[in-house]
């Protein structure tokens, strides 16, 4: 129902993105999308390009009065720091980026044309696109927020801070754990009817996609593999006032790849950013000798910027999922057919 595409390289003069099937007759919020940009570009640990950049959106297409118009959205984000063609070439790939892969893969001799689209800055177009959606899910009352759970293992904001600051003064970088919670989802999103329909499988690949996400998990995740079934599965209960409802929310609310009503709750771990100040071994390409990985300007720790990331990647997915099942082309009719939803599934059967 809804397709994006992104364009843009790191340090080229723009980031692109184009929105397609979002219903017309939504009222668009510009401020609302550059306070998410925002949103992306903080966080303690963050490199020097986020003091250059303030990202702004420009609608270029789509908007009529603020208005969607049915028709494709184009979205285009400036960027300030547009060297592209005077920065140096890279010649030593740092382990953990795209750097040696996507140069076999594209026969090239300078890593620089692969770290210019490999980098997550592209994300600044990706959160500009799920402003959108989010935009349209708050006209049903649902909505996305994420939190930091911990950074280097550390969970309070202290030790979180003291951590980010050892990383600075050691010359390293550190990972954490994020967690996306969409709370006002219907029951129905998604479908066990076939495996790419599945709305876990939707959303666990919508934040493995972003940069540097190493691992997903839904609900209790992996803590379900030390667990009797009889202790981890949610109990259904029915009142008159709440319907049907549940007590616990272990699934994370899905269950056989359908959303069940419940808030869904993902959880996912970010790697330590790959560029290092103190460099591990790699290989010179040019002359295949033994050197340090090239040292380019980074964050330090992006764990927060990573949650906002995946709140806009899981906004598109449910907004993908909720266009699919309450469809169509114009706001107005949505909701009319949602709200019939609502109060059959509640008289259900
Ligand atoms: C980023 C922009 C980049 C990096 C970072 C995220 O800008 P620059 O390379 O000019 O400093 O700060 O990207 C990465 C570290 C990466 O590996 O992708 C941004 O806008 O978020």
């Amino acid at each position: 129902m809804l397709r994006y595409l992104t364009a843009g390289e790191s340090h080229g003069r723009a980031l692109l993105a184009i929105l397609e099937g979002m219903p017309a007759g939504l009222k668009v919020d510009i401020n609302y999308i550059n306070q998410e940009l925002k949103r992306r570009q903080s966080g303690f640990g963050r490199g020097k390009r986020m003091q250059i950049e303030k990202d702004k959106v420009k609608i270029l297409a789509g908007l009529k009065d603020k208005i969607t118009l049915g028709s494709p959205i184009a979205l285009y984000i400036e960027n300030k720091d547009f060297r592209i063609e005077k920065l140096p070439q890279v010649i030593c790939p740092r382990p953990g980026h795209a750097d040696l892969a996507g140069l076999l893969k594209y026969g090239f001799s300078d890593i620089r044309n692969v770290l210019e689209r490999a980098s997550a800055r592209d994300t600044a177009a990706i959160v500009g696109i799920g402003a959108i959606c989010k935009i349209f899910l708050s006209e049903f009352k649902i909505n996305i927020k994420s939190k930091v759970v911990s950074v280097g293992g550390q969970t309070s904001s202290l030790k979180i801070k003291e951590k980010i600051l050892e990383a600075i003064k050691t010359k390293d970088t550190v990972g954490g754990i994020f967690e996306v919670v969409a709370k006002g989802v219907p029951c129905g999103l998604g479908s066990y009817v076939q495996p790419d329909r599945r709305l876990d499988a939707r959303l666990a690949g919508a934040v493995m996609a972003i940069p540097g996400v190493k691992a997903v998990e839904i609900g209790l995740g992996f803590g379900y593999s030390n667990k009797f079934g009889s202790s981890c599965h949610d109990a259904i209960y029915y009142s008159k006032e709440k319907g049907f409802y549940r007590k616990t929310n272990n699934a994370g609310g899905i269950e056989g790849g359908v959303s069940n009503g419940e808030d869904i709750i993902i959880r996912a771990c970010i790697k330590p950013i790959s560029t290092l100040l103190k460099p591990l071994d790699s290989v010179n390409i040019l002359t295949k000798r033994k050197a340090k990985a090239e040292v380019i300007r980074s964050d330090i720790c992006v764990v927060e910027a990573a949650g906002v990331i995946a709140e806009a990647t899981s906004s598109f997915v449910l907004a993908d999922s909720f266009l699919e099942k309450f469809g169509g082309d114009c706001l107005l009719d949505i909701k009319l057919n949602y709200q019939n939803y609502l109060k059959r599934s509640r008289e259900n059967p």
